[in-house]
């Protein structure tokens, strides 16, 4: 049976502002999917955005839904999820939005290891505001503000939030759309911060400037760059250069923020009445 997407959807936002051939579609149909699989009812999740082509996708879906300003996504989701622990609080972002205005939110939130889900799409450029370098655009890329060839190196997003103390790190790519649905179900399932970063086609503002086809072509060159991280495990960093390490990076149980929190309270309100 044909999957109802629509019964999540805001069908009254329709038409998409995605471009043909933009990625961001596929994460969006892998990530309904996901929480169907789950069977989360719809009031159990907020979905919190910065601003961004990705940052859109909250405006789709029949959540609560918060869209909030360039960068501070998981800053507000933070406050939901403090205000509301038994919330299922799903964070969207871009590389921009997350890791360079951002940043600093993202590594606090994964060193504290609050319980959010973030999916982070990387299309290596600030897609919404016309080509932009971002902190993952690859050395020798073309961007607006870099037209001769990036020469800043680029963040490892999933490395980043590993070294920051997250307690489950994953990374996809939006060619095999039923993996990344699968390690997205992981995500939201596990009790503390959990990142997905989701490899997503931009052939406008990234691909175009790179010379890099149209969106089907960008799909597939990410389908042939993937190696899954226990192959990469036997690969030389020869073998591993331009090539998208997938899978779980991380998958461990740790002290989570929120539960911490309520125990501080539960402690201090006993002292304060003497018990
Ligand atoms: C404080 C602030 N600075 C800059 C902007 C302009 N701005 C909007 S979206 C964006 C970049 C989006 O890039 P990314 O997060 O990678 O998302 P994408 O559009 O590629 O999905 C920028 C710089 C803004 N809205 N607010
Ligand atoms: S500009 Fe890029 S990221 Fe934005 S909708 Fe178009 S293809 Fe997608």
């Amino acid at each position: 049976m044909m999957f109802d997407y629509a019964k999540y959807l805001r069908l009254d936002k329709f038409p998409l502002i995605w471009c043909p051939g933009c990625g961001d579609g596929i994460v969006l149909k892998s990530l309904l999917r996901a929480i169907d699989h789950i069977g989360l009812k719809k009031d159990e999740i907020t979905m919190v955005s910065g601003i961004g082509c990705s940052s859109r996708l909250p405006g789709y879906v029949d959540f609560n839904t918060l869209h909030t300003t360039h960068g501070r996504a998981i800053a507000f989701a933070t406050g939901v999820k403090l205000a509301r622990p038994e919330m299922n609080v799903i964070v969207i972002t871009g590389d921009g939005d997350a890791t360079a205005i951002g940043g600093n939110h993202y590594i606090h939130a994964a060193r504290r290891n609050i319980d959010l889900t973030v999916i982070l799409f990387n299309n290596h450029i600030y897609g919404m505001t016309g080509g932009q370098v971002s902190p993952t655009t690859p050395v020798g890329k073309r961007a607006s503000t870099a037209p001769f060839g990036n020469i800043e190196p680029p963040f490892n997003i999933s490395g980043l939030a590993q070294a920051a103390g997250a307690s489950f790190v994953a990374r996809s790519t939006v060619q095999s759309a039923l993996r990344l649905e699968k390690l997205i179900e992981r995500a939201i399932r596990k009790k503390g911060f959990s990142l997905v970063e989701v490899y997503t086609p931009c052939p406008t503002a990234y691909g175009r400037r790179n010379r890099l086809g149209a969106g089907a072509d960008m799909l597939r060159e990410l389908g042939e760059s993937s190696v899954p991280v226990e192959k990469a495990a036997t690969m030389s960093p020869e073998e591993l250069e331009g090539k998208i390490v997938t899978g779980v990076f991380v998958d461990v149980d740790k002290p989570e923020y929120t539960q911490e929190y309520a125990r501080l309270q539960q402690r201090l309100s006993k002292s304060a009445s003497g018990s």
